[in-house]
């Protein structure tokens, strides 16, 4: 609580900032009680919602020091991936509704410009803190304006091209940029690659560690102006002795630290000090991720983010089913036991696509590449013409990011990789940033790519199998989480390319309606078929496997048979696989009507999926609306035919 004249109330600090022009009143020591209260709030707060705590807890006294030192929204502080902007939201008058952060109406986990006027760029996908920050910088300089703009951007950050992309161009394009490197060693995983050793032996050097244990004492015991001066000696003294270039210097930003991302005053102090410089600069803060939560220091993977857990434990349910993710690892696992061949690329998400799971059985034959989805493509494509076949796992939403990649590297030259999209789908919390709802648009339009969408886990094994014996291109899609649970087959079975698998169908041939439920859809496109036959249809039921190539001749066969063709997907309807059935019905010139469920042409926000499908129109009671209008055609239709 605070018991200072100013809050002379029961609030604690926390509950006083409004704005962060309160956090400027407060003394260090107050800041520091405020960062207290902050990691206190975040660990209750976010073990009922859920969320990127890890990160968070990280970033407390940054996220104080900023808002200290700079003026948001005048300022302009830009986020790398942004799920480490709690903090941030907290202490820009959103601390009444930060209990509702990923729910429902709530607050979103990421930056959002539509949020608040505090977040002035949003983010979900890495790396592109740096390219926006610069784009503000330049702007500012030519309408010019004075304000400060503030990049701040993980290790794992760095892996990502985007990030050199900016660094080629900052020192050229402005004088007045401040980039701050958190760095806390790890990306989801431990991050990886030559960059994070990088920044390794610059945090392990003694000499250096010991210039900066005396910068910061220093700071500490004078304080001021001679501090900043004697700080930066040290600093600049400590650039020398780095050795190779110092990359960062040699972009042309003049490098800070390694500072302690913890130590408020010399935060403060530090950020004072850049604040005037007039040339571009990088402040490489250390920071421990999920700092005060000792559960989540000790499994750092899983406190990257998470649903709810245990506050003080850090306990979280046993998961029982196993997801499609799980699914995919052990499936790859045992391809690769019997195909030497088969190799497994992650871009940095080892956790989320369960490929931990298949690294300690095919060491040799795993690779992380960083968050580095594009070169993660092409890196396949390389192996695949050396006769190797890469199985890149990817999420739907991050693979955009490759597209070109997808098309020029691998689907030109028809080379044998497959693309495994965890999470394709309505991804729930993350929200737009992660949907993975575009995959089939994209990808459909690539020649040479087959698309597969499983009903359930079993056809996901036998999908994958089917990738492994096609001889060129491919991708597979399956939602987050789990699926129906159906058991898997000893051995898998190769599928029909472009055939698909009538589920349910009349003896007589005499259907009313076929419908197409693709993937995940499958059960809703049962239900429905439940409720027409209720109104006294007869109805078959598709489970069409391939978003491409479509089943053309099993539309032909229902769009004769049929008076109406229903498609559900959870995919936008743009481009999507109605879209492709549409497309097959009128090079097949059939006269057949069709009704597509899908996502709308929007961004669909956070939620829980399962009410975001009822309020976008995606369950079998919406499509039972939509296809009222077409029943009593139908109905007569029957009727004059029997
Ligand atoms: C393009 C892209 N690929 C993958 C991810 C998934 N992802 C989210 S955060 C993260 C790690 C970020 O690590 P770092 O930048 O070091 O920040 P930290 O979480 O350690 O604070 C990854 C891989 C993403 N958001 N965007």
């Amino acid at each position: 609580m605070s018991n200072t004249p100013d809050h002379p109330d029961n609030r604690t600090i926390l509950e006083t900032i409004d704005s962060p022009s309160a956090i400027k009143r407060l003394t260090i020591p107050q800041l520091e009680a405020l960062a207290a209260e902050i990691r206190e709030r975040l660990i209750h707060s976010v073990s009922k919602t859920g969320g990127h705590i890890g990160p968070n807890l990280g970033v407390v006294e940054l996220t104080i020091a900023m808002h200290y030192v700079f003026d948001t929204p005048t300022d302009s502080f830009v986020f790398d991936v942004s799920h480490q902007a709690y903090v941030h939201k907290l202490l820009t008058g959103r601390e009444k509704l930060f209990h509702t952060i990923r729910q429902p109406g709530g607050l979103n986990g990421f930056m959002l410009r539509t949020e608040s006027p505090h977040d002035s760029y949003g983010a979900g996908h890495a790396g592109t803190a740096l390219s926006a920050a610069l784009g503000m910088a330049v702007a500012r300089d030519m309408s010019g304006g004075t304000e400060h703009i503030v990049a701040l951007a993980g290790d794992a950050a760095f892996t990502n091209g985007i990030s050199f992309e900016a660094l080629n161009n900052i020192a050229a394009q402005t004088k007045r940029l401040i980039v701050v490197l958190n760095d806390n060693a790890w990306s989801i995983d431990k991050n990886v690659g030559a960059i994070a050793e990088y920044f390794h032996r610059i945090v392990t050097n003694p000499t250096i560690a010991g210039l900066h244990d005396r910068a910061s004492g220093l700071i500490g015991r004078i304080g001021g102006k001679t501090a900043r001066h004697l700080q930066r000696k040290a600093e600049e003294a400590a650039k020398g002795l780095i050795g190779p270039g110092m990359l960062f210097e040699e972009f042309g930003l003049t490098y800070f630290g390694p500072i302690d991302g913890h130590n408020l005053p010399l935060l403060i102090d530090t950020f004072k000090f850049l604040k005037q410089q007039n040339r571009p600069v990088i402040l490489h803060a250390i920071t421990q991720k999920s700092r005060g939560f000792q559960p989540a220091i000790e499994q750092q993977k899983k406190f990257h983010g998470l649903g709810p857990y245990d506050a003080s434990t850090g306990e979280t349910k046993p998961s029982g089913q196993k997801t499609y993710s799980e699914i995919f690892a052990e499936s790859l696992s045992k391809l690769a036991n019997t195909n030497d061949k088969v190799v497994a690329i992650t871009a940095a998400m080892p956790n989320g696509t369960a490929l931990d799971l298949f690294r300690p059985l095919h060491p040799t034959r795993y690779f992380d590449v960083g968050i580095a989805e594009e070169h993660a493509v092409i890196f396949a494509a390389g192996m695949a013409t050396k006769g190797y076949r890469p199985f890149c796992a990817i999420y739907s939403t991050f693979l955009q990011r490759a597209f070109d990649q997808v098309v020029h590297d691998v689907c030109l030259q028809t080379l044998p990789v497959v693309f495994c999209m965890d999470r394709g789908g309505l991804s729930g919390d993350d929200g737009p940033t992660h949907h993975g709802l575009f995959d089939i648009s994209y990808l459909r339009s690539v020649p040479n790519l087959i698309h597969m969408v499983p009903k359930d886990e079993d056809e996901l094994q036998d999908m994958m199998y089917t990738a492994l014996l096609h001889p060129g291109p491919s991708a597979i899609r399956y939602p987050r989480g789990i699926g129906p649970g159906t058991p898997l087959k000893a051995h898998p079975v190769a599928l029909e390319i472009g055939k698909a698998e009538v589920i349910r169908s009349s003896v007589s041939g005499g259907e009313d309606v076929a419908i197409f439920g693709l993937g995940a859809m499958l059960p809703e496109a049962l239900r429905l078929a439940a409720m027409l036959e209720r109104e006294g249809l007869s109805v078959a039921v598709i489970n069409p496997r391939f978003a491409k190539p479509v089943d053309s001749e099993c539309i032909a066969t229902y769009g004769h048979r049929c008076g109406l063709l229903i498609t559900m997907e959870d995919h936008v309807l743009a481009g999507g696989f109605g879209s492709a059935v549409l497309e097959s019905v009128n090079t097949q010139e059939l006269a057949i009507s069709i009704l597509r469920i899908g996502w709308p042409d929007e961004f669909i926000e956070h939620g829980k999926p399962d009410a975001l499908r009822v309020k976008y129109g995606l369950t079998a009671e919406a499509a039972l609306e939509r296809a009222r209008p077409y029943l009593a055609a139908l109905l007569s239709k029957r009727m004059v035919a029997h």
